[in-house]
């Protein structure tokens, strides 16, 4: 199976849950500029372009990093990365990633927008991304992770996501219980080699 990615991005959440659950894997540099990678034509492999995108070993490709994250969990459920399908744990796993998905790395992503000033990404971090992470905050302050007590798979695109305000400016000094998961979150070893197969320095 191969995992499509690019440095930084929102493929590091996949490629940290392939880790946890001990799934062997061939990771593709995707270059955004041109759509291709070693093999060529990344549109190609999605037609959307984006990374991440699974690759499965029949050829099936599998997008939108949500729905990798429980492809992965649901194909190896031995490693407790996703609650039980029809569980009331599994919808709250659900939440997550779509609080993930939708609030902070679609939120996250507006900061990187080449079509927005300095001005409104000032205003949209202060009016709507500061209101995100105070929810997360108070729930990590009562959790050591999104589910609970144990890691799970929201926990990678959480980690993925909030490694990014730093890199826009945003200042995250005022949200210590974030802080504190991220510091959980880096002392794992699949975080730690995902990060290291990237080439990205730890955080
Ligand atoms: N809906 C997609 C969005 C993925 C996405 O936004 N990927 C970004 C990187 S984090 C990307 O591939 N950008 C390439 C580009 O903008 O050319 C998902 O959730 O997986």
């Amino acid at each position: 199976m191969k995992l499509y990615y690019a440095v930084g991005s929102c493929g590091l959440s996949p490629q940290i849950v392939l880790r946890e659950a001990g799934q062997a894997f061939e990771l593709v540099k995707v270059d955004f500029a041109t759509k291709t990678t070693v093999e060529g034509d990344y549109l190609k492999v999605t037609p959307k372009g984006f990374v991440p995108a699974l690759k499965l070993d029949d050829g099936e490709v599998i997008t939108e990093g949500a729905v990798l994250l429980q492809w992965i969990a649901d194909h190896n459920p031995e490693r407790g990365l996703l609650p039980a399908f029809g569980t009331s744990e599994r919808y709250r796993a659900l939440e997550w990633l779509n609080v993930v998905a939708t609030d902070l790395h679609k939120g996250m992503a507006m900061m990187f927008s080449p079509f927005l000033d300095d001005a409104t990404k000032k205003r949209f971090a202060d009016g709507f991304l500061a209101g995100r992470f105070a929810v997360i905050e108070a729930h990590l302050s009562r959790h050591d992770y999104l589910l609970g007590s144990e890691f799970s798979a929201p926990d990678a695109y959480l980690y993925n996501v909030l490694c990014w305000p730093v890199r826009v400016g945003i200042d995250m000094s005022g949200y210590s219980a974030i802080e504190r998961f991220m510091q959980r979150m880096d002392q794992r070893p699949s975080v730690q080699t995902a990060r290291e197969a990237e080439g990205l320095p730890p955080r």
